[in-house]
Protein backbone atom coordinates (compact mmCIF):
# COMPACT_ATOMS: atom_id res chain seq x y z
CA UNK A 1 0.00 0.00 0.00
CA UNK A 2 1.33 3.50 -0.69
CA UNK A 3 1.95 5.85 1.66
CA UNK A 4 -1.00 8.30 0.53
CA UNK A 5 -3.32 5.37 1.25
CA UNK A 6 -2.09 4.42 4.66
CA UNK A 7 -2.62 7.83 5.69
CA UNK A 8 -6.07 8.42 4.12
CA UNK A 9 -7.11 5.49 5.67
CA UNK A 10 -4.95 6.37 8.85
CA UNK A 11 -7.47 9.68 8.50
CA UNK A 12 -10.35 7.99 7.95
CA UNK A 13 -10.35 5.59 10.67
CA UNK A 14 -9.63 8.48 13.01
CA UNK A 15 -12.74 10.20 11.70
CA UNK A 16 -14.61 6.88 12.59
CA UNK A 17 -13.09 6.63 16.66
CA UNK A 18 -14.06 10.52 16.56
CA UNK A 19 -17.96 10.21 15.01
CA UNK A 20 -20.60 10.32 17.92
CA UNK A 21 -23.04 7.25 18.24
CA UNK A 22 -21.31 4.05 18.09
CA UNK A 23 -21.93 4.19 21.57
CA UNK A 24 -25.43 3.27 22.94
CA UNK A 25 -26.71 6.06 25.10
CA UNK A 26 -28.77 5.16 27.81
CA UNK A 27 -31.87 7.00 26.98
CA UNK A 28 -32.22 4.93 24.17
CA UNK A 29 -30.47 1.90 25.42
CA UNK A 30 -32.81 -1.78 25.54
CA UNK A 31 -32.09 -3.52 28.89
CA UNK A 32 -28.50 -4.27 29.69
CA UNK A 33 -27.73 -2.62 26.26
CA UNK A 34 -26.52 1.11 27.82
CA UNK A 35 -23.04 2.03 26.42
CA UNK A 36 -22.73 -1.20 24.15
CA UNK A 37 -20.11 -0.18 21.87
CA UNK A 38 -21.18 -1.51 18.25
CA UNK A 39 -18.71 -1.21 15.65
CA UNK A 40 -14.32 -2.21 15.55
CA UNK A 41 -12.36 -0.05 13.88
CA UNK A 42 -13.41 0.00 10.04
CA UNK A 43 -11.66 -1.94 6.77
CA UNK A 44 -11.80 -0.07 4.00
CA UNK A 45 -11.23 -0.85 0.55
CA UNK A 46 -10.84 1.17 -3.10
CA UNK A 47 -11.93 0.87 -6.94
CA UNK A 48 -11.37 2.77 -9.76
CA UNK A 49 -14.99 4.46 -11.03
CA UNK A 50 -14.44 3.09 -14.23
CA UNK A 51 -13.80 -0.83 -13.36
CA UNK A 52 -15.76 -2.89 -15.82
CA UNK A 53 -18.07 -4.75 -13.10
CA UNK A 54 -19.51 -1.73 -12.59
CA UNK A 55 -20.68 -2.14 -16.20
CA UNK A 56 -21.32 -6.09 -15.48
CA UNK A 57 -23.73 -4.82 -12.85
CA UNK A 58 -26.34 -3.77 -15.16
CA UNK A 59 -27.30 -7.01 -16.27
CA UNK A 60 -30.44 -8.43 -15.39
CA UNK A 61 -28.56 -11.46 -13.79
CA UNK A 62 -26.38 -9.55 -11.32
CA UNK A 63 -28.13 -6.91 -10.04
CA UNK A 64 -30.31 -4.86 -12.97
CA UNK A 65 -30.55 -1.98 -15.36
CA UNK A 66 -31.46 0.10 -12.47
CA UNK A 67 -27.68 -0.17 -11.20
CA UNK A 68 -26.27 3.36 -11.61
CA UNK A 69 -22.13 3.58 -12.23
CA UNK A 70 -20.12 6.00 -9.88
CA UNK A 71 -20.33 8.39 -13.26
CA UNK A 72 -23.83 8.48 -13.32
CA UNK A 73 -23.70 9.27 -9.59
CA UNK A 74 -20.92 11.59 -9.64
CA UNK A 75 -19.97 12.69 -13.06
CA UNK A 76 -16.16 13.06 -12.91
CA UNK A 77 -15.71 10.20 -10.75
CA UNK A 78 -12.32 8.39 -9.92
CA UNK A 79 -12.60 6.35 -7.22
CA UNK A 80 -14.88 4.71 -5.28
CA UNK A 81 -14.13 3.86 -1.27
CA UNK A 82 -15.93 0.96 0.51
CA UNK A 83 -15.91 0.53 4.03
CA UNK A 84 -16.58 -2.53 6.04
CA UNK A 85 -17.80 -1.79 9.92
CA UNK A 86 -17.42 -5.14 12.01
CA UNK A 87 -19.44 -5.57 15.10
CA UNK A 88 -17.84 -6.01 18.29
CA UNK A 89 -17.45 -9.36 19.76
CA UNK A 90 -20.59 -8.16 22.53
CA UNK A 91 -22.45 -7.61 19.40
CA UNK A 92 -21.92 -10.93 18.05
CA UNK A 93 -22.21 -13.37 20.93
CA UNK A 94 -25.09 -11.94 21.97
CA UNK A 95 -27.21 -12.88 18.59
CA UNK A 96 -26.17 -16.54 19.45
CA UNK A 97 -28.36 -16.81 22.62
CA UNK A 98 -32.07 -17.30 21.25
CA UNK A 99 -31.97 -19.62 18.22
CA UNK A 100 -34.95 -17.09 16.83
CA UNK A 101 -35.20 -13.83 18.65
CA UNK A 102 -32.65 -10.67 17.71
CA UNK A 103 -30.57 -9.97 20.84
CA UNK A 104 -31.54 -6.53 21.87
CA UNK A 105 -27.15 -5.70 20.71
CA UNK A 106 -27.81 -7.10 17.61
CA UNK A 107 -30.94 -4.78 17.23
CA UNK A 108 -28.78 -1.69 18.43
CA UNK A 109 -26.59 -2.32 15.87
CA UNK A 110 -28.92 -2.66 12.97
CA UNK A 111 -30.58 0.29 13.82
CA UNK A 112 -28.45 2.66 15.99
CA UNK A 113 -25.64 0.85 14.11
CA UNK A 114 -26.88 2.31 10.81
CA UNK A 115 -27.36 5.38 12.00
CA UNK A 116 -23.83 5.88 13.19
CA UNK A 117 -22.80 4.41 9.49
CA UNK A 118 -24.78 7.09 8.00
CA UNK A 119 -23.35 9.73 10.10
CA UNK A 120 -19.59 8.92 9.31
CA UNK A 121 -20.23 8.36 5.33
CA UNK A 122 -21.22 11.90 5.80
CA UNK A 123 -17.88 12.86 7.95
CA UNK A 124 -16.13 11.44 5.16
CA UNK A 125 -18.02 13.20 2.79
CA UNK A 126 -17.04 16.56 4.48
CA UNK A 127 -13.33 15.47 4.37
CA UNK A 128 -12.97 14.94 0.48
CA UNK A 129 -14.90 18.29 0.43
CA UNK A 130 -12.94 20.04 2.43
CA UNK A 131 -9.77 18.67 0.41
CA UNK A 132 -10.92 20.07 -2.91
CA UNK A 133 -12.35 16.65 -3.77
CA UNK A 134 -16.29 16.06 -5.12
CA UNK A 135 -18.12 13.33 -3.43
CA UNK A 136 -21.47 11.47 -3.19
CA UNK A 137 -22.79 8.95 -0.55
CA UNK A 138 -25.43 7.17 -2.96
CA UNK A 139 -27.22 5.27 0.07
CA UNK A 140 -27.77 8.83 1.43
CA UNK A 141 -28.32 10.34 -2.12
CA UNK A 142 -32.07 11.18 -3.00
CA UNK A 143 -31.71 9.22 -6.51
CA UNK A 144 -31.39 5.70 -4.23
CA UNK A 145 -33.85 3.21 -4.46
CA UNK A 146 -34.57 -0.36 -4.42
CA UNK A 147 -37.41 -2.40 -6.41
CA UNK A 148 -38.45 -5.66 -5.61
CA UNK A 149 -39.83 -8.14 -8.13
CA UNK A 150 -41.59 -11.21 -6.80
CA UNK A 151 -40.68 -14.49 -9.13
CA UNK A 152 -42.34 -17.25 -9.97
CA UNK A 153 -44.16 -19.33 -7.48
CA UNK A 154 -41.08 -21.74 -6.90
CA UNK A 155 -38.60 -19.91 -8.52
CA UNK A 156 -35.94 -20.52 -5.39
CA UNK A 157 -34.77 -16.89 -5.44
CA UNK A 158 -37.97 -15.57 -4.32
CA UNK A 159 -37.28 -11.86 -5.13
CA UNK A 160 -35.29 -10.40 -7.83
CA UNK A 161 -33.49 -7.20 -5.86
CA UNK A 162 -32.88 -4.79 -8.78
CA UNK A 163 -31.10 -1.55 -6.76
CA UNK A 164 -29.60 1.49 -7.71
CA UNK A 165 -26.26 0.98 -5.78
CA UNK A 166 -25.10 -2.18 -3.36
CA UNK A 167 -22.76 -2.10 -0.62
CA UNK A 168 -21.65 -5.66 -1.16
CA UNK A 169 -21.30 -5.56 -5.19
CA UNK A 170 -19.08 -2.08 -4.52
CA UNK A 171 -17.24 -3.65 -1.61
CA UNK A 172 -16.49 -6.70 -4.20
CA UNK A 173 -15.15 -4.63 -6.47
CA UNK A 174 -12.83 -2.63 -4.13
CA UNK A 175 -10.89 -6.11 -2.88
CA UNK A 176 -13.34 -5.95 0.28
CA UNK A 177 -14.56 -9.15 0.43
CA UNK A 178 -16.51 -12.51 -1.29
CA UNK A 179 -20.24 -13.40 -1.52
CA UNK A 180 -21.04 -16.44 0.33
CA UNK A 181 -24.20 -19.16 0.33
CA UNK A 182 -26.31 -16.29 2.31
CA UNK A 183 -25.75 -13.60 0.02
CA UNK A 184 -23.59 -11.01 2.89
CA UNK A 185 -19.97 -10.38 2.03
CA UNK A 186 -17.50 -12.17 3.85
CA UNK A 187 -14.15 -9.24 4.69
CA UNK A 188 -11.70 -10.17 6.23
CA UNK A 189 -13.18 -9.65 9.49
CA UNK A 190 -16.20 -11.98 8.41
CA UNK A 191 -19.59 -11.16 7.35
CA UNK A 192 -21.26 -9.91 10.54
CA UNK A 193 -20.89 -6.12 10.26
CA UNK A 194 -22.12 -3.19 7.75
CA UNK A 195 -20.87 -1.91 4.89
CA UNK A 196 -20.89 1.72 3.58
CA UNK A 197 -19.31 3.25 0.58
CA UNK A 198 -18.23 7.10 -1.19
CA UNK A 199 -17.90 7.63 -4.47
CA UNK A 200 -15.16 10.90 -5.03
CA UNK A 201 -13.73 12.99 -7.41
CA UNK A 202 -10.23 12.13 -6.18
CA UNK A 203 -7.68 9.71 -8.13
CA UNK A 204 -6.91 6.78 -5.53
CA UNK A 205 -4.85 3.62 -6.33
CA UNK A 206 -7.36 1.25 -6.19
CA UNK A 207 -6.79 -2.44 -4.48
CA UNK A 208 -5.99 -5.52 -6.00
CA UNK A 209 -8.62 -7.96 -5.53
CA UNK A 210 -7.15 -11.00 -3.69
CA UNK A 211 -9.73 -13.32 -4.86
CA UNK A 212 -11.15 -14.41 -8.46
CA UNK A 213 -14.49 -15.94 -8.05
CA UNK A 214 -17.49 -14.08 -6.08
CA UNK A 215 -18.03 -17.09 -3.54
CA UNK A 216 -14.15 -17.64 -2.65
CA UNK A 217 -14.26 -17.03 1.15
CA UNK A 218 -17.39 -19.19 1.28
CA UNK A 219 -16.61 -22.81 2.26
CA UNK A 220 -20.49 -23.99 1.95
CA UNK A 221 -19.77 -25.82 5.05
CA UNK A 222 -23.63 -25.45 5.59
CA UNK A 223 -23.72 -23.53 9.34
CA UNK A 224 -25.90 -21.01 8.05
CA UNK A 225 -28.08 -23.16 7.30
CA UNK A 226 -29.05 -25.20 10.75
CA UNK A 227 -28.75 -20.91 12.23
CA UNK A 228 -31.68 -19.84 9.93
CA UNK A 229 -35.00 -19.27 11.91
CA UNK A 230 -36.99 -19.07 8.47
CA UNK A 231 -35.57 -22.16 6.85
CA UNK A 232 -34.56 -19.46 3.94
CA UNK A 233 -30.84 -21.48 3.31
CA UNK A 234 -29.82 -24.20 1.01
CA UNK A 235 -26.78 -25.71 -0.35
CA UNK A 236 -28.52 -26.41 -3.45
CA UNK A 237 -30.23 -22.57 -3.88
CA UNK A 238 -28.49 -20.54 -1.23
CA UNK A 239 -30.51 -17.75 0.41
CA UNK A 240 -34.31 -17.44 -0.61
CA UNK A 241 -34.36 -13.39 -0.75
CA UNK A 242 -38.59 -13.70 -0.81
CA UNK A 243 -38.93 -16.07 2.96
CA UNK A 244 -35.92 -13.34 4.23
CA UNK A 245 -37.51 -10.98 3.50
CA UNK A 246 -40.78 -11.70 5.33
CA UNK A 247 -38.87 -13.08 8.29
CA UNK A 248 -36.97 -9.67 8.69
CA UNK A 249 -40.71 -7.75 8.11
CA UNK A 250 -42.00 -9.97 10.62
CA UNK A 251 -39.76 -8.82 13.14
CA UNK A 252 -40.59 -5.29 12.29
CA UNK A 253 -43.81 -6.11 14.23
CA UNK A 254 -42.18 -7.71 17.02
CA UNK A 255 -39.63 -5.40 17.93
CA UNK A 256 -40.79 -2.13 16.83
CA UNK A 257 -39.33 0.20 16.55
CA UNK A 258 -36.04 -2.08 15.71
CA UNK A 259 -36.21 -4.57 13.38
CA UNK A 260 -33.57 -7.49 12.03
CA UNK A 261 -32.68 -11.04 12.54
CA UNK A 262 -29.19 -11.78 11.25
CA UNK A 263 -28.73 -15.34 12.84
CA UNK A 264 -27.33 -16.38 9.84
CA UNK A 265 -24.29 -14.22 10.78
CA UNK A 266 -23.38 -15.48 14.01
CA UNK A 267 -21.89 -18.44 15.55
CA UNK A 268 -20.81 -19.46 11.85
CA UNK A 269 -17.41 -20.07 10.81
CA UNK A 270 -17.35 -16.52 8.63
CA UNK A 271 -18.66 -14.87 11.33
CA UNK A 272 -15.03 -12.71 12.61
CA UNK A 273 -12.75 -14.01 9.76
CA UNK A 274 -12.28 -15.55 6.48
CA UNK A 275 -13.36 -18.97 7.02
CA UNK A 276 -10.25 -20.66 5.19
C1 LIG B 1 -32.67 -5.02 -0.01
C2 LIG B 1 -31.78 -5.47 1.12
C3 LIG B 1 -32.16 -6.60 1.84
C4 LIG B 1 -33.28 -7.52 1.37
C5 LIG B 1 -32.73 -8.35 0.17
C6 LIG B 1 -31.26 -8.80 0.36
C7 LIG B 1 -30.37 -8.93 -0.91
N1 LIG B 1 -29.38 -9.80 -0.83
O1 LIG B 1 -30.56 -8.31 -1.93
C8 LIG B 1 -33.60 -8.35 2.66
C9 LIG B 1 -34.76 -7.72 3.39
C10 LIG B 1 -33.89 -9.82 2.43
C11 LIG B 1 -32.32 -8.12 3.48
C12 LIG B 1 -31.99 -8.88 4.59
C13 LIG B 1 -30.86 -8.68 5.35
N2 LIG B 1 -29.95 -7.71 5.21
CO1 LIG B 1 -30.00 -6.42 3.78
N3 LIG B 1 -29.87 -5.05 2.46
C14 LIG B 1 -30.59 -4.78 1.42
C15 LIG B 1 -29.99 -3.57 0.67
C16 LIG B 1 -30.77 -2.31 1.09
C17 LIG B 1 -29.92 -3.65 -0.84
C18 LIG B 1 -29.41 -5.02 -1.35
C19 LIG B 1 -29.22 -5.03 -2.83
O2 LIG B 1 -28.90 -4.02 -3.43
N4 LIG B 1 -29.37 -6.21 -3.47
C20 LIG B 1 -29.12 -6.38 -4.87
C21 LIG B 1 -29.21 -7.84 -5.27
C22 LIG B 1 -28.95 -7.95 -6.74
O3 LIG B 1 -28.21 -8.55 -4.50
P1 LIG B 1 -28.02 -10.13 -4.56
O4 LIG B 1 -29.19 -10.75 -5.23
O5 LIG B 1 -27.69 -10.60 -3.19
O6 LIG B 1 -26.72 -10.28 -5.51
C23 LIG B 1 -26.32 -11.54 -6.03
C24 LIG B 1 -26.08 -11.42 -7.55
O7 LIG B 1 -25.50 -10.17 -7.87
C25 LIG B 1 -25.09 -12.59 -7.74
N5 LIG B 1 -24.25 -12.46 -8.93
C26 LIG B 1 -24.58 -13.08 -10.10
N6 LIG B 1 -23.64 -12.83 -11.01
C27 LIG B 1 -22.68 -12.04 -10.44
C28 LIG B 1 -21.50 -11.50 -10.96
C29 LIG B 1 -20.69 -10.67 -10.13
C30 LIG B 1 -19.42 -10.07 -10.68
C31 LIG B 1 -21.08 -10.40 -8.80
C32 LIG B 1 -20.23 -9.52 -7.91
C33 LIG B 1 -22.29 -10.96 -8.28
C34 LIG B 1 -23.07 -11.78 -9.11
O8 LIG B 1 -24.29 -12.62 -6.54
C35 LIG B 1 -24.92 -11.90 -5.49
C36 LIG B 1 -24.97 -12.75 -4.24
O9 LIG B 1 -25.51 -14.01 -4.45
C37 LIG B 1 -28.51 -3.55 1.26
C38 LIG B 1 -27.91 -2.14 1.40
C39 LIG B 1 -27.31 -1.71 0.07
N7 LIG B 1 -27.73 -0.61 -0.48
O10 LIG B 1 -26.45 -2.40 -0.46
C40 LIG B 1 -28.66 -4.27 2.63
C41 LIG B 1 -27.58 -5.24 3.05
C42 LIG B 1 -27.28 -6.21 1.92
N8 LIG B 1 -28.23 -5.99 4.14
C43 LIG B 1 -27.44 -6.31 5.11
C44 LIG B 1 -27.82 -7.08 6.25
C45 LIG B 1 -26.84 -7.13 7.40
C46 LIG B 1 -29.04 -7.76 6.26
C47 LIG B 1 -29.59 -8.70 7.34
C48 LIG B 1 -28.59 -9.52 8.14
C49 LIG B 1 -30.56 -7.93 8.27
C50 LIG B 1 -30.17 -7.73 9.71
N9 LIG B 1 -29.25 -6.81 9.96
O11 LIG B 1 -30.66 -8.33 10.60
C51 LIG B 1 -30.51 -9.60 6.49
C52 LIG B 1 -29.82 -10.85 5.94
C53 LIG B 1 -28.89 -10.63 4.79
C54 LIG B 1 -27.94 -11.75 4.51
N10 LIG B 1 -28.18 -12.99 4.85
O12 LIG B 1 -26.91 -11.44 3.95
C55 LIG B 1 -26.02 -5.79 4.87
C56 LIG B 1 -25.09 -6.94 4.44
C57 LIG B 1 -23.84 -7.04 5.30
C58 LIG B 1 -22.96 -8.18 4.84
N11 LIG B 1 -22.08 -8.60 5.69
O13 LIG B 1 -23.03 -8.66 3.74
C59 LIG B 1 -26.29 -4.68 3.75
C60 LIG B 1 -25.16 -4.49 2.75
C61 LIG B 1 -26.60 -3.37 4.50
C62 LIG B 1 -25.33 -2.65 4.99
N12 LIG B 1 -25.30 -1.35 4.87
O14 LIG B 1 -24.38 -3.24 5.46
N13 LIG B 1 -31.59 -7.07 3.00
S1 LIG C 1 -21.66 -20.44 7.47
FE1 LIG C 1 -20.39 -21.63 6.04
S2 LIG C 1 -21.74 -21.96 4.24
FE2 LIG C 1 -22.67 -20.34 5.47
S3 LIG C 1 -21.91 -18.46 4.55
FE3 LIG C 1 -20.51 -18.95 6.25
S4 LIG C 1 -18.85 -20.15 5.32
FE4 LIG C 1 -20.54 -20.08 3.85
S1 LIG D 1 -31.33 -12.84 8.12
FE1 LIG D 1 -32.48 -14.38 9.32
S2 LIG D 1 -34.12 -15.05 7.93
FE2 LIG D 1 -32.60 -13.99 6.66
S3 LIG D 1 -31.25 -15.63 5.92
FE3 LIG D 1 -30.30 -14.80 7.79
S4 LIG D 1 -31.06 -16.11 9.42
FE4 LIG D 1 -32.39 -16.46 7.68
Amino acid sequence: MSTERNELFRELTEIFRNCEGNVVAEDKALEGCAGLVMYEDPVFGVSSADDPLFCEYKKSDVIGSMFMSPEEWLPGARSVVSFFLPFTERVRVSNCTDPEKPSPEWLHARIEGQAFLNAFAKKIKEYFESNGAEACVPSLDERFSIKFEQLAEGDPEGLHVNSRWSERHAAYVSGLGTFCLTRGLISSKGVAGRYGSIIVSQEIQPDERPYKGIYDYCIRCGACIDKCPAKAISLEHGKNQLICREWVDDSKIRYAPRYGCGKCQAGVPCEHRIPR
